[in-house]
């Protein structure tokens, strides 16, 4: 089946060719025909094109993990997709090592299967879930967002899972419940760095309740079609499109619901340079460096321009009302 893109005339090539990126690139240009009216035929040749994705043209080595369309406003940015192999390579997981280069090496001692989550504290119902079980709490829905790194780079990451919402009302927090706290594995057998002093272990994040809440937090199983490549944080853990990327807790087995502010591992490292909130701001500079732009992998060459970093990570109208009335400068 060949479709012909209203942008550019692009006919695909031999379907053995088409690479995640131009899947990604043909789901726009076919969201920007259904605008235009022709939708009805391309939508099947899409359907089967996308099952067809699924089996045979998975980016990487990883099981399958399908998400329907999220209908979470502000869930999938027409950005292009950032190519698979950079996703998977550029990655920032102390656990594994410091060097962007040192997950996609280290991390295939992780093991992710068998796996629990432990959900505890203010809560009615405590429970130790199961990886087959905890995928099965919500409808696996694909998210097209933006990943921010407070280092001054950013990315565009097709992640599989569901508002963690989902997770938090089943638990049914107490009325005192006001932060939830994440935290990853730190398994020294198996996680070469967990005893570096470069952080204090476990790596610990943590959100407001109402933060937590928000539709566009997600807690997620997969990338690109598949589950979790390790060095991505295996098999599950959360996304938080609106803050810088250290608040996205990779390898999580543990959640727990408190009172107080938790103490985070970054904010206890360096207290002066990483708040509890750390939501995207161009106007507050980290101490050594301006977070005023970024720059998107992928784009690095030579006379790649800079881009401007947005409010919240460009989902203020989602997110923005979670701050009203807050000193985002003393709340960095
Ligand atoms: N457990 C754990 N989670 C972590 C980190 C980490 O070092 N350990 N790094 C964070 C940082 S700084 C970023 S930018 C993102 C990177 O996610 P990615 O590698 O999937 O792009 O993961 C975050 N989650
Ligand atoms: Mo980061």
């Amino acid at each position: 089946m060949l479709i012909k893109s209203s942008r550019d005339g692009f006919i695909h090539p031999a379907s053995s060719e088409i690479t995640p990126r131009a899947l990604y690139r043909e789901r726009r240009d076919i969201l920007k025909l259904m605008a235009s009216g022709a939708a009805g035929t391309v939508l099947a040749s899409w359907a089967s094109r996308e099952a067809f994705a699924q089996q045979a043209q998975r980016p990487g080595k990883g099981a399958a993990l399908a998400g329907s369309k999220s209908g979470v406003p502000g869930a999938v940015t027409m950005e292009k997709v950032t190519e698979y192999k950079d996703a998977t390579t550029y990655n920032n997981f102390y656990e594994f090592g410091t060097d962007k280069a040192d997950p996609a090496k280290n991390a295939h001692t992780l093991k992710p299967t068998p796996w629990v989550v432990e959900v505890e504290g203010l809560v009615k119902k405590p429970t130790k879930f199961a990886l087959e079980d905890l995928l099965k709490l919500g409808a696996q829905e694909e998210r097209i967002y933006r990943l921010r790194c407070v280092e001054g780079w950013s990315m565009v990451i097709p992640w599989v899972g569901y508002s963690m919402s989902k997770l938090i009302e089943k638990v049914e927090p107490l009325g005192n419940a006001k932060f939830v706290e994440f935290i990853s594995q730190a398994d020294p057998k198996t996680m070469p760095f967990v005893g570096s002093s470069v952080l204090d272990w476990p790596y610990v994040e943590g959100l407001r309740m109402d933060e937590a809440m928000h539709p566009l937090a997600l807690l997620s199983f997969g990338m690109y079609g598949e589950v979790l490549p390790n060095q991505n944080g295996a098999p599950v853990r959360l996304v938080v499109p609106w803050k810088y990327g250290f608040k996205s807790g990779k390898s999580l087995v543990r959640i727990r619901f408190t009172d107080r502010e938790p103490k985070t591992a970054w904010n206890k490292a360096a207290a002066n340079e990483y708040g509890f909130y750390s939501n995207v701001n161009p106007n507050v500079d980290h101490p050594r460096w301006s977070q005023a732009t970024e720059r998107r992998i992928g784009e690095d060459g030579l006379f790649a321009k800079k881009r401007k970093t947005l409010m919240f990570n460009g989902y203020e109208p989602q997110v923005g009302q979670l701050y009203a009335g807050m000193d985002l400068k003393k709340n960095f």
